[in-house]
């Protein structure tokens, strides 16, 4: 007689492991329902009436390596009229400088954009986050100062966006505004047009990366990612560029800034 066929003993399936255990048990807290109100409910208001602006994005880099240079070289005689030099004061006047060629993007539309009206003074506003939240104070006619005037208007709005004490004043005529969110991280953006101005730019955080210069050596080069929006009924891509083009020249060649200061 053979032997019956041997059959295959089943591998037994390992038992489930057992769920972790929390040393410390986490406590199931409250949902909390806060009005919005304050600079919050303001940028409802703001944000909500920019979404009906077909946004226009353009992005590009910028090599910052000579700035970084020149900053570090000019920090101390600022310091010496108790001035802090960051490289925002560089990124709105050369902002400045570029809209006196394109003041098409110096500009405000009505509600039913049907007039734009180009405005003589640039009033820069920049994003700044406060212990209130998201706040947009600017610096006024920027076309008449220097470097270091700005620099001291911005010092003076810091201190007072800090204090929560920014005035309607200070946070009311923008013209054109920089955000520059690569203060606290992030590469691009994709930045929100304030009504009724036509363009914002969101700039990110300066990074040492490997470029290639002139004769195809690498070098450490600073790079600054910049990201524009422009209200694409008004103002086309062309001129965003070349905006574009233009402040980054001042930038990357802060010397040839010194053509135009007037
Ligand atoms: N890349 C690298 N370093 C940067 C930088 C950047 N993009 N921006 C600022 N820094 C540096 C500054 O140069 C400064 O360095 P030092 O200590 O060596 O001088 C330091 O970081 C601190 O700068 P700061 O933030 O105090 O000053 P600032 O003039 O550069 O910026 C302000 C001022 C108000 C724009 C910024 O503080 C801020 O609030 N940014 C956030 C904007 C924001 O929230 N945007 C989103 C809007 S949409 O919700």
């Amino acid at each position: 007689v053979p032997p019956p066929p041997s059959t295959p003993t089943p591998t037994p399936t390992p038992a489930p492991k057992p769920l972790p255990v929390a040393a410390v048990p986490t406590a199931v807290g409250e949902d909390k329902v806060e009005p919005i109100k304050g600079f919050r409910k303001a940028m409802v208001k703001s944000m909500t009436l920019s979404q009906s602006i077909p946004h226009f994005g353009y992005c590009d880099e910028v090599d910052m390596t000579a700035l970084v240079e020149l900053r570090a070289e000019l920090k101390g005689a600022a310091e010496q009229y108790g001035v802090r030099l960051s490289f925002m004061p560089f990124f709105i006047k050369a902002a400045s400088m570029a809209l006196l060629q394109y003041p098409v993007l110096n500009a405000t539309v009505d509600d039913k954009c049907e007039n734009m009206t180009l405005k003589a003074s640039h009033n820069i506003g920049l994003a700044m986050d406060t212990a209130n939240g998201l706040v947009v104070p600017n610096v006024k006619n920027v076309q008449c100062l220097s470097v270091l005037e700005v620099a001291a208007e911005l010092n003076r709005l810091q201190s007072l966006g800090l204090q929560g004490k920014l005035g309607s004043g200070d946070l009311t005529g923008g013209t054109f505004t920089l955000s520059n969110i690569g203060a606290i991280g992030g590469t691009y953006a994709k930045p929100v047009i304030m009504p009724p101005e036509v363009a914002i730019g969101a700039l990110g955080k300066v990074q040492v990366l490997p470029r290639f210069g002139a004769t195809g050596e690498v070098y450490a080069a600073h790079i600054l990612a910049a990201s524009w929006s422009a209200d694409h009924r008004v103002i086309d891509g062309a001129t965003m560029a070349r905006f574009s083009n233009l402040w980054k020249s001042y930038l990357e060649n802060p010397a040839s800034m010194l053509l135009h200061l007037k």
